[in-house]
Protein backbone atom coordinates (compact mmCIF):
# COMPACT_ATOMS: atom_id res chain seq x y z
CA UNK A 1 0.00 0.00 0.00
CA UNK A 2 1.30 3.55 -0.90
CA UNK A 3 0.65 6.01 1.94
CA UNK A 4 -0.24 9.91 1.54
CA UNK A 5 2.36 11.46 4.37
CA UNK A 6 1.27 14.64 6.24
CA UNK A 7 3.96 15.32 8.64
CA UNK A 8 5.07 18.42 10.77
CA UNK A 9 7.91 20.09 8.70
CA UNK A 10 10.77 22.42 9.54
CA UNK A 11 10.89 20.01 13.17
CA UNK A 12 13.16 17.40 13.46
CA UNK A 13 10.90 15.81 15.76
CA UNK A 14 8.48 15.99 12.21
CA UNK A 15 10.93 14.56 10.04
CA UNK A 16 12.04 11.67 12.40
CA UNK A 17 8.60 10.66 12.99
CA UNK A 18 7.92 10.30 9.04
CA UNK A 19 10.96 8.44 8.59
CA UNK A 20 10.85 6.25 11.62
CA UNK A 21 6.90 5.64 10.03
CA UNK A 22 8.78 4.64 6.51
CA UNK A 23 11.08 2.29 7.91
CA UNK A 24 8.15 0.58 9.50
CA UNK A 25 6.51 0.67 6.35
CA UNK A 26 9.05 -0.48 4.05
CA UNK A 27 9.20 -3.82 6.22
CA UNK A 28 5.94 -4.85 5.56
CA UNK A 29 6.33 -3.74 1.73
CA UNK A 30 4.40 -0.40 2.07
CA UNK A 31 5.54 2.95 1.21
CA UNK A 32 4.75 6.41 1.24
CA UNK A 33 3.43 7.98 -1.81
CA UNK A 34 2.85 11.74 -1.84
CA UNK A 35 4.51 13.58 0.84
CA UNK A 36 2.30 16.48 2.48
CA UNK A 37 4.69 19.00 4.65
CA UNK A 38 2.18 21.14 6.93
CA UNK A 39 3.58 23.83 9.43
CA UNK A 40 1.97 25.67 12.42
CA UNK A 41 -0.66 27.34 12.33
CA UNK A 42 -2.42 25.10 9.61
CA UNK A 43 -5.59 26.86 7.88
CA UNK A 44 -8.31 25.01 9.87
CA UNK A 45 -11.21 25.59 8.00
CA UNK A 46 -9.19 24.16 5.23
CA UNK A 47 -7.78 21.24 7.09
CA UNK A 48 -11.74 20.23 8.11
CA UNK A 49 -12.40 20.09 4.85
CA UNK A 50 -9.02 18.11 3.08
CA UNK A 51 -10.65 15.07 1.96
CA UNK A 52 -7.78 12.45 2.81
CA UNK A 53 -6.94 9.36 0.86
CA UNK A 54 -7.82 6.20 2.24
CA UNK A 55 -4.36 5.21 2.79
CA UNK A 56 -3.35 7.90 4.75
CA UNK A 57 -1.15 8.73 7.62
CA UNK A 58 -0.83 11.62 9.86
CA UNK A 59 2.88 12.16 11.95
CA UNK A 60 3.17 14.76 14.37
CA UNK A 61 0.70 17.15 13.42
CA UNK A 62 -2.83 18.27 13.94
CA UNK A 63 -5.63 15.20 14.14
CA UNK A 64 -7.81 14.21 11.40
CA UNK A 65 -10.38 11.20 11.29
CA UNK A 66 -10.16 10.67 7.55
CA UNK A 67 -6.49 9.02 8.39
CA UNK A 68 -5.74 5.68 8.41
CA UNK A 69 -2.32 6.13 10.73
CA UNK A 70 -2.11 9.22 12.94
CA UNK A 71 0.52 9.52 15.46
CA UNK A 72 0.50 13.08 17.72
CA UNK A 73 1.29 14.62 20.92
CA UNK A 74 0.63 18.48 20.75
CA UNK A 75 -1.97 19.16 22.86
CA UNK A 76 -3.54 21.56 20.48
CA UNK A 77 -3.79 18.57 18.14
CA UNK A 78 -8.08 18.67 17.53
CA UNK A 79 -9.40 21.77 15.89
CA UNK A 80 -12.65 21.59 17.06
CA UNK A 81 -14.68 20.43 19.77
CA UNK A 82 -16.17 18.02 17.38
CA UNK A 83 -13.10 16.01 16.28
CA UNK A 84 -12.24 16.45 19.63
CA UNK A 85 -15.30 14.76 20.94
CA UNK A 86 -14.91 12.16 18.26
CA UNK A 87 -11.24 10.71 18.51
CA UNK A 88 -10.98 7.02 19.79
CA UNK A 89 -7.65 5.72 20.67
CA UNK A 90 -7.33 2.84 17.94
CA UNK A 91 -5.39 0.00 16.87
CA UNK A 92 -2.06 -1.24 18.08
CA UNK A 93 0.09 -2.08 15.25
CA UNK A 94 0.18 -1.31 11.33
CA UNK A 95 -1.85 -4.17 10.56
CA UNK A 96 -5.25 -2.92 12.10
CA UNK A 97 -7.75 -0.89 9.86
CA UNK A 98 -7.11 2.01 11.87
CA UNK A 99 -4.25 3.09 14.05
CA UNK A 100 -4.82 6.37 15.80
CA UNK A 101 -2.19 7.19 18.64
CA UNK A 102 -2.49 10.54 20.71
CA UNK A 103 -0.31 11.10 23.80
CA UNK A 104 0.47 14.72 25.32
CA UNK A 105 2.52 13.63 27.72
CA UNK A 106 4.96 12.14 25.27
CA UNK A 107 8.06 14.96 24.26
CA UNK A 108 8.09 13.92 21.21
CA UNK A 109 6.05 12.04 18.39
CA UNK A 110 8.71 9.70 17.06
CA UNK A 111 8.77 8.70 20.79
CA UNK A 112 5.72 7.74 20.64
CA UNK A 113 5.69 5.98 17.51
CA UNK A 114 8.45 3.96 18.30
CA UNK A 115 6.76 2.47 21.73
CA UNK A 116 3.56 2.15 20.63
CA UNK A 117 4.42 -0.23 17.95
CA UNK A 118 4.09 -3.50 19.21
CA UNK A 119 4.92 -7.50 18.39
CA UNK A 120 6.84 -8.28 15.64
CA UNK A 121 7.55 -4.40 14.50
CA UNK A 122 9.48 -3.98 18.02
CA UNK A 123 11.96 -6.16 17.91
CA UNK A 124 13.27 -4.71 14.65
CA UNK A 125 14.15 -1.34 15.77
CA UNK A 126 17.45 -0.86 14.97
CA UNK A 127 20.02 1.23 16.90
CA UNK A 128 20.22 4.11 14.52
CA UNK A 129 16.36 4.66 15.26
CA UNK A 130 16.17 4.67 19.00
CA UNK A 131 19.43 7.18 18.67
CA UNK A 132 17.19 9.39 16.38
CA UNK A 133 14.52 8.95 18.29
CA UNK A 134 16.47 9.69 21.74
CA UNK A 135 17.14 12.85 20.29
CA UNK A 136 13.90 13.76 19.73
CA UNK A 137 12.82 13.32 22.79
CA UNK A 138 15.61 15.44 24.14
CA UNK A 139 14.86 18.19 22.02
CA UNK A 140 11.35 18.40 21.17
CA UNK A 141 10.19 19.81 24.68
CA UNK A 142 14.01 20.90 25.59
CA UNK A 143 14.98 18.52 28.61
CA UNK A 144 17.13 20.06 30.80
CA UNK A 145 18.00 16.87 32.84
CA UNK A 146 19.72 15.91 29.39
CA UNK A 147 20.95 18.82 27.72
CA UNK A 148 22.59 22.10 28.59
CA UNK A 149 22.42 25.55 27.13
CA UNK A 150 25.86 25.50 25.49
CA UNK A 151 25.48 21.87 24.40
CA UNK A 152 22.33 23.01 22.57
CA UNK A 153 23.87 26.18 21.18
CA UNK A 154 27.54 24.71 20.14
CA UNK A 155 25.46 22.63 17.66
CA UNK A 156 28.08 19.90 17.49
CA UNK A 157 26.26 16.36 17.10
CA UNK A 158 24.53 15.62 13.98
CA UNK A 159 20.72 15.57 15.46
CA UNK A 160 21.16 19.30 16.54
CA UNK A 161 22.67 20.14 13.37
CA UNK A 162 19.68 19.04 11.66
CA UNK A 163 16.98 20.52 14.09
CA UNK A 164 18.77 23.70 13.92
CA UNK A 165 18.91 23.63 9.79
CA UNK A 166 15.02 22.84 9.54
CA UNK A 167 14.17 25.65 11.85
CA UNK A 168 16.00 27.84 10.53
CA UNK A 169 15.26 27.19 6.84
CA UNK A 170 11.69 28.09 5.21
CA UNK A 171 11.78 27.18 1.85
CA UNK A 172 13.73 23.39 1.69
CA UNK A 173 11.76 22.00 -1.22
CA UNK A 174 9.52 18.76 -1.00
CA UNK A 175 11.89 17.02 -3.23
CA UNK A 176 14.60 17.47 -0.85
CA UNK A 177 12.41 16.91 2.54
CA UNK A 178 11.67 13.69 0.95
CA UNK A 179 15.42 13.18 0.53
CA UNK A 180 16.35 13.58 4.13
CA UNK A 181 13.20 11.51 5.01
CA UNK A 182 14.47 9.18 3.29
CA UNK A 183 17.58 8.63 4.20
CA UNK A 184 16.95 8.93 8.09
CA UNK A 185 14.47 5.70 7.56
CA UNK A 186 17.34 4.22 6.31
CA UNK A 187 20.64 5.50 7.55
CA UNK A 188 21.90 7.57 10.42
CA UNK A 189 21.95 11.21 11.33
CA UNK A 190 25.47 11.28 10.75
CA UNK A 191 24.75 10.42 6.94
CA UNK A 192 21.52 12.77 6.89
CA UNK A 193 24.42 15.45 7.78
CA UNK A 194 26.48 14.43 4.73
CA UNK A 195 23.78 15.58 2.33
CA UNK A 196 25.32 18.30 0.52
CA UNK A 197 22.40 20.43 0.56
CA UNK A 198 22.33 19.85 4.44
CA UNK A 199 25.61 20.59 5.40
CA UNK A 200 25.68 23.72 2.89
CA UNK A 201 22.51 24.83 4.67
CA UNK A 202 23.42 24.33 7.69
CA UNK A 203 26.61 26.00 7.38
CA UNK A 204 24.58 28.81 6.52
CA UNK A 205 22.52 29.17 8.97
CA UNK A 206 25.31 28.22 11.72
CA UNK A 207 27.64 31.50 10.04
CA UNK A 208 24.06 33.83 10.98
CA UNK A 209 23.61 32.23 13.85
CA UNK A 210 27.21 33.31 14.97
CA UNK A 211 26.51 36.50 13.99
CA UNK A 212 23.32 36.41 16.09
CA UNK A 213 24.72 35.86 18.74
CA UNK A 214 26.77 38.69 18.67
CA UNK A 215 24.25 41.32 18.25
CA UNK A 216 21.30 38.89 20.72
CA UNK A 217 24.18 40.23 23.49
CA UNK A 218 23.12 44.11 22.77
CA UNK A 219 19.57 43.62 21.91
CA UNK A 220 18.62 41.42 25.20
CA UNK A 221 16.75 43.52 28.01
CA UNK A 222 16.18 42.19 31.27
CA UNK A 223 13.35 42.78 32.81
CA UNK A 224 12.95 41.15 36.13
CA UNK A 225 12.72 37.31 35.75
CA UNK A 226 12.20 37.48 32.00
CA UNK A 227 14.11 38.14 28.93
CA UNK A 228 13.02 40.77 26.35
CA UNK A 229 13.92 40.60 22.94
CA UNK A 230 12.88 42.32 19.58
CA UNK A 231 13.42 40.83 16.13
CA UNK A 232 11.40 42.26 13.92
CA UNK A 233 13.33 42.52 11.08
CA UNK A 234 14.00 39.17 11.68
CA UNK A 235 18.03 39.58 11.78
CA UNK A 236 18.53 37.49 14.41
CA UNK A 237 18.26 33.60 13.82
CA UNK A 238 18.00 30.92 17.36
CA UNK A 239 16.57 33.51 19.56
CA UNK A 240 14.67 30.89 21.41
CA UNK A 241 17.07 29.53 23.39
CA UNK A 242 20.21 31.47 23.17
CA UNK A 243 19.24 34.37 25.84
CA UNK A 244 18.84 32.17 28.65
CA UNK A 245 22.98 31.30 27.51
CA UNK A 246 23.56 34.87 28.06
CA UNK A 247 21.26 35.47 31.21
CA UNK A 248 21.23 31.66 32.67
CA UNK A 249 18.65 33.41 35.75
CA UNK A 250 16.06 34.12 33.79
CA UNK A 251 12.95 32.61 34.00
CA UNK A 252 10.92 33.37 31.25
CA UNK A 253 11.69 34.94 27.61
CA UNK A 254 9.40 37.53 25.62
CA UNK A 255 9.93 37.71 21.65
CA UNK A 256 8.26 40.68 19.50
CA UNK A 257 8.77 39.14 16.15
CA UNK A 258 6.92 39.66 12.93
CA UNK A 259 4.91 36.95 10.30
CA UNK A 260 3.31 38.09 7.31
CA UNK A 261 0.99 41.22 8.67
CA UNK A 262 0.83 39.87 12.23
CA UNK A 263 3.06 41.21 14.88
CA UNK A 264 3.93 38.41 17.42
CA UNK A 265 4.67 38.23 20.93
CA UNK A 266 6.30 34.65 21.78
CA UNK A 267 6.66 33.53 25.35
CA UNK A 268 8.84 30.70 27.00
CA UNK A 269 9.87 29.69 29.93
CA UNK A 270 13.55 28.79 30.76
CA UNK A 271 13.68 24.90 30.48
CA UNK A 272 17.07 25.41 32.94
CA UNK A 273 15.70 27.72 35.33
CA UNK A 274 11.84 26.88 35.95
CA UNK A 275 10.20 28.08 38.40
CA UNK A 276 8.39 25.88 40.91
CA UNK A 277 5.12 26.97 39.90
CA UNK A 278 5.71 28.56 36.40
CA UNK A 279 2.86 30.43 34.88
CA UNK A 280 0.70 29.20 32.55
CA UNK A 281 1.50 30.36 29.50
CA UNK A 282 -0.59 29.10 26.47
CA UNK A 283 -3.61 30.17 29.00
CA UNK A 284 -2.88 33.64 29.92
CA UNK A 285 -2.54 34.33 26.15
CA UNK A 286 -5.57 32.71 24.81
CA UNK A 287 -7.48 34.60 27.95
CA UNK A 288 -5.97 38.08 27.31
CA UNK A 289 -5.21 38.21 23.71
CA UNK A 290 -6.64 35.25 21.87
CA UNK A 291 -3.34 33.67 21.30
CA UNK A 292 -2.77 30.01 22.74
CA UNK A 293 -0.20 26.98 23.45
CA UNK A 294 1.23 25.00 26.20
CA UNK A 295 2.01 25.89 29.58
CA UNK A 296 5.57 26.64 28.67
CA UNK A 297 5.27 27.99 25.71
CA UNK A 298 2.38 30.08 23.49
CA UNK A 299 1.92 32.82 21.50
CA UNK A 300 -0.56 35.85 20.61
CA UNK A 301 -0.89 38.03 17.54
CA UNK A 302 -1.70 41.60 17.52
CA UNK A 303 -2.78 43.28 14.01
CA UNK A 304 -0.08 46.16 15.24
CA UNK A 305 3.36 46.59 16.92
CA UNK A 306 1.44 49.23 19.27
CA UNK A 307 -1.01 46.92 20.15
CA UNK A 308 1.77 43.79 20.73
CA UNK A 309 3.94 46.98 22.62
CA UNK A 310 0.95 47.88 24.76
CA UNK A 311 0.06 44.19 26.26
CA UNK A 312 3.65 43.83 27.13
CA UNK A 313 2.87 45.66 30.69
CA UNK A 314 0.38 43.36 31.53
CA UNK A 315 2.68 40.36 30.37
CA UNK A 316 5.48 40.77 32.01
CA UNK A 317 3.73 41.61 35.12
CA UNK A 318 2.09 37.85 35.03
CA UNK A 319 5.90 36.63 34.14
CA UNK A 320 7.09 38.37 37.28
CA UNK A 321 3.95 37.07 39.52
CA UNK A 322 5.44 33.05 39.16
CA UNK A 323 9.02 32.85 39.92
MN1 LIG B 1 6.75 17.01 17.88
Amino acid sequence: MKYDIYYHENCLDGTVSAAVLKYFLNLRGDDFARYIPLQHPVDKNWWKGEKLKKTSAIVDILYHPGAKIWFDHHDTTFIDSEWAGSYKPAGKNLDDAKLHVFDPARPSCAGLILSSLSGAARSKIPARLREMTKWSDILDRVNPKQISVKDLLELKYPALKIGFFLDNENNISRSRQKQLINTLSKKSLADAVDLPWVKKGFLTCKKKFDESLQKMKEKLEIRGNTIFIENLERKLIGIRFAPYYFYTKANYSVRLVRHGKNFILAVGVNPWNSPKKPAEIGWFLEKNYGGGGHAYVGSAPFGSEEQARKALPDLLKYLNEHA
